[in-house]
This record gives C-alpha cells, structure tokens and sequence, in this order.
C-alpha cells in the first residue's frame, strides 16, 4: 500500500480546489452551475471531484480509486483566458474538449489560477506531440 501512495504522488501533477461550471455540451449552451470542486491533474486527465472537504489532499491519496464527478482527458483540448462576457468573475479559465464541453474554472486567489493555466497548457502541449 505504501507504494501505491509513493506512485501516486509522484503521478500527481497538480490539485487543488477550483470553482468550475459547464457552460456547453455539443455546441448547446447549458445553464451555469458554479461549484467548488477538488480539482486533480493527473496523467493527461483532469477530474473534478464532488465535496472538497471530504476530498481533501489526504483523503484523496488514502482512496486513490475515488469516483470523480466529472473527468476531461486533455488531449486535443484547448485552455484559455475567458473573455469578459463569459462570466462576471475574475481569473477565468475556459477549457474546451475534443468532444465539444466546454468548461469556465475560476479561482479569486490570480497566482493559483496562473499556476493551473501554465499547468494545463503544458500538459495539453505535451499531448499534441505524444
Ligand atoms: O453567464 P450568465 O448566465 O450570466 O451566468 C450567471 C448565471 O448562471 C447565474 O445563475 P442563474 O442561472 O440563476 O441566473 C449564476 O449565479 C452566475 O454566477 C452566472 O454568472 P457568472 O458571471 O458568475 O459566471
């Protein structure tokens, strides 16, 4: 068990709790739905996961199998700053997939939000090549 949490960790490439809501599924716009949600990286996937405070860093780790709400495999997506008529908020994220959802992840706090953009963007880049 100890090396599953070592292989794990080491796997883990960024979390942290974000806000996010779909705001499109197939080019259809869907009703915004802003909820925080612990939010993992982790192999070209990025996943969403209900309830924060119960999904906190270790008991995340302690139940890696854990069932995230939502999960976004990043290969062929797309990130970037939402404009201002997206949402009222500040630090925008829109995240589009290859299959047409896209998402807005916000976050108050601008170094978190920049540190997911530089995050996202890297890993959506290796993709491309992979
Ligand atoms: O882009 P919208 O439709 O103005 O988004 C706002 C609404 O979804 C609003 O809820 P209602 O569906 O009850 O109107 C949300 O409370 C707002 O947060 C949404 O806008 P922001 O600007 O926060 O993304």
């Amino acid at each position: 068990l100890k090396h599953l949490h070592r292989y794990q960790v080491q796997n883990l490439e960024k979390a942290g709790i974000l806000n996010k809501t779909k705001v499109s599924e197939n080019g259809k716009k869907v009703r915004k739905n802003w909820t925080q949600t612990w939010t993992v990286l982790h192999g070209g996937v990025l996943t969403f996961h209900k309830d924060p405070k119960s999904t906190a860093t270790g008991y995340y780790l302690r139940s890696p199998q854990i069932v995230p709400e939502v999960t976004v495999d990043l290969k062929g997506a797309t990130i970037c700053w939402a404009t201002k008529d997206k949402s009222s908020k500040k630090n925008v994220l829109e995240l589009k997939t290859k299959n047409a959802v896209e998402f807005l992840i916000q976050y108050d706090t601008e170094s978190i939000i920049v540190d997911w953009h530089r995050v996202l963007t890297d890993t959506i880049r290796q993709l491309v090549r992979s």
